[in-house]
């Protein structure tokens, strides 16, 4: 799990001004290591488009081996037979969505230590933590929480894998894991560079240096 946490992209069509397929195939070649469809917000792709974006984009991680994981719609991700599945705070408990997916990937999102201990008790394969810096992706993002929030979960003991998210980019990637991420989760830092294969290929060999 900490293998594939390294460098996670997160995506969907709104958050792409060119073609989603062709970010995301230069987000693989530049290797990244997970992939998240995030169909969500304003002018979010929802019923069968919504569908038929995420069948295609998991063809392509296909090819690449790379793990595709669904945001919060566990039943779009049983319908394509996803790799799994990653849930907010506001969603269905991580006890209930572990019982309907089985041994796929669960990631939650947590913001301090009781929610990091509830979704460890509850079955999460790993948790993402955030926003650790400003971001404008997330309209209700919560209070930028900086590394400190990673480095504190580590010293009271918390083990589970763990990303980043929020704000991160090729340029502050190296706190992040500095602090005790096994990787950073990102959006725009990919989905809207001028290029999307070499910003993932620099987070990759930043995150790469760190470890
Ligand atoms: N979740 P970008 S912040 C999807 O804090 C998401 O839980 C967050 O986008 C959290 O990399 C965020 O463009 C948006 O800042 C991340």
């Amino acid at each position: 799990m900490r293998q594939l946490l390294k460098v996670y992209f997160i995506m969907g069509s709104n958050n792409c001004k060119k073609d989603p397929l062709k970010v995301i195939t230069e987000a693989l070649d530049g290797g990244i290591t997970l992939f998240q469809f995030r169909e969500k917000g304003k002018d979010a792709l929802t019923g069968a488009k919504k569908y038929a974006l995420a069948k295609e984009i998991q063809s392509i991680c296909k090819k690449y081996n790379v793990p595709f994981i669904v945001n919060d719609d566990v039943d779009l991700a049983i319908a394509l037979d996803a790799d799994g599945v990653h849930i907010g705070q506001e969603d269905e408990s991580a006890e209930r969505v572990r019982e309907k997916i089985g041994d796929k990937i669960l990631g939650v999102s947590v913001h301090n230590l009781e929610e990091a201990r509830k979704a460890i008790a509850q079955g999460a394969d790993y948790v993402g933590v955030g926003p650790i810096f400003p971001t404008k992706t997330k309209e209700d993002a919560k209070e930028v929480q900086g590394t400190s929030l990673i480095l504190s979960l580590r010293k009271n003991g918390i083990q589970i894998p763990m990303v980043g998210i929020g704000g991160i980019n090729t340029e502050n990637a190296r706190e992040v894991i500095k602090a005790g991420a096994d990787g950073v989760s990102v959006i725009t830092a990919i989905s809207l560079a001028p290029s999307p294969f070499e910003s993932a290929k620099q987070l990759v060999m930043t995150v790469n240096e760190c470890l």
